[in-house]
């Protein structure tokens, strides 16, 4: 669904919202921030008969899919090297009112890597889970041979002319293009350490713009068509599941089916792996869900809705972040894909301003709350002596830029980064600074 679109149905809900809540004053003491606003519209056009009139036969309390979040309290815990490290994994419900959802809902989750509570039952129309690591860590088997989880020893251009163990430096957003997909960048596919949750619900109905409100969906109203929850494991957004001799499963998608959809929709390597889950058990995957809005509001069966529950889902991506760092430092402004920018003395009269680079093995982030320190023995740090790895699972790793000024000894000298993690594994890394 495009922004705008999501955009027009976010609107046409509120008006839904105004009709309903009027005849369904039971709904109003627990809306949350969204409906608040529509309660606000509801008072001023409440008092027309058509909004007294409606008899509608929706039922408050169903989860929808547009109000399903999740969330994760730490996004990058030190999971790669250590067992039992806990993230609070919590998904928040809303029916199509924006209104929570019965209390007991149940809804489920299953983990890429590590463990995870297998369900909860909202309370207040949320509820929280842990997720533990541990095994398993890495994605096995893989069947296509051609795919690895890329480590720092083993990346392709740009960064394969670099020296072993220097973060690569890549820009994780490229868009797609017809012979590649997108976010190919830096080390390749597959990045390590990125632990894919999904969480499910069934029982829930799909949103829809009430644009003639009737107070149901009628033909031809625009509505989200929810597909088959399946696993994204390599982040490319479509299901790339293959069977054990490499063909792909029933209704994944392949190679040839590269970039298909829109710019952003690209099958890429590495999802081999990938699972769903088959809602209408007929042996396929289903992205597209099945052409009809599924929902209470539909008055009756028929060719344009119907009133069979759908499962909803939604997911998040964690780091399993390792403990040991991997440093690079570079002169501010220098080519980050040139081996030279790692290697060669700083000159603090030429360069005085460093980008300290900070990764664990796959390229990615070391845990939330790492602190990296900088200290020197030639030339003054003027700032920039201390930094913190933020909390965070997006793509990339940590950069910090360091302010020095040559002091009035030409000599030589360095720069060390003490990296400490949450456990206290400490990494250092030394580069030779002259002035
Ligand atoms: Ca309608
Ligand atoms: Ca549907
Ligand atoms: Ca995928
Ligand atoms: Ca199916």
């Amino acid at each position: 669904m495009s922004f705008e679109s999501r955009v027009v149905l976010r609107q046409g809900k509120k008006f839904f919202s105004a009709i309903l809540l009027a005849s369904l004053l039971a709904a109003c003491s627990a809306a949350d921030d969204g409906s608040t606003n529509s309660g606000e519209t509801a008072a001023s056009t409440g008092g027309s008969s058509s909004g007294d009139s409606v008899e509608t036969t929706g039922e408050p309390g169903i989860p929808d899919n547009l109000s399903f979040s999740i969330a994760a309290d730490t996004l990058n815990p030190e999971g790669l090297n250590w067992n039992g490290e806990e993230v609070n994994v919590t998904v928040q419900l809303g029916d199509e009112t924006n209104s929570f959802v019965v209390d007991g809902t149940e809804v489920f989750f299953e983990a890429e890597f590590g463990v995870i509570e297998s369900s909860c039952t909202t309370v207040s129309s949320r509820c929280s889970v842990v997720w533990m690591s541990g095994a398993p860590r890495s994605p096995l088997p893989f069947r296509d041979s051609n795919v690895i989880t890329r480590t720092l020893f083993n990346g392709l251009l740009p960064c394969g002319n670099l020296p072993s163990g220097i973060p690569c430096s890549y820009n994780n957003r490229v868009n797609a293009t017809p012979t590649s997909p997108k976010s190919f960048g830096g080390l390749g596919q597959v990045y390590g350490n990125r632990v894919s949750i999904i969480a499910y619900v069934k029982g829930g109905e799909e949103t829809f713009a009430d644009t003639d409100g009737d107070g149901f969906y009628s033909e031809g109203e625009a509505y989200s068509d929810v597909g088959e929850p399946f696993f994204d494991y390599n982040e490319d957004s479509v299901f790339g599941g293959k069977l054990a001799d490499g063909t792909a499963d029933a209704g994944a998608a392949d190679v040839g089916a590269m970039c298909y959809g829109d710019d952003n929709v690209c099958y890429q390597e590495g999802g081999d792996n990938e699972t769903y889950l088959d809602e209408n058990g007929n042996g396929l995957f289903d992205p597209n869900g099945n052409g009809k809005y599924n929902g209470t509001l539909c008055l009756a069966e028929s060719n344009f809705c119907t009133r069979s529950p759908v499962t909803l889902w939604t997911a998040i991506t964690i780091l399993q972040s390792g403990s040991d760092a991997f440093t690079g430092v570079y002169p501010l402004g220098s080519d980050v894909y040139l081996a030279s920018s790692y290697t060669t003395n700083i000159n603090l009269n030429t360069t005085p301003t460093l980008v300290v680079a900070v990764s664990d093995i796959f390229n990615g982030r070391l845990p939330s709350g790492t602190k990296i320190k900088m200290t020197s023995t030639n030339g003054t740090i003027a700032d920039g002596s201390s930094c913190e790895v933020s909390n965070s699972s997006a793509t990339g790793f940590t950069t910090c830029v360091v302010e020095m000024n040559p002091d009035a000894t030409s000599s030589s000298g360095f720069l060390h980064v003490e990296i400490t993690t949450p456990n206290n594994t400490v990494s250092d890394y030394f580069r030779v600074l002259t002035d």
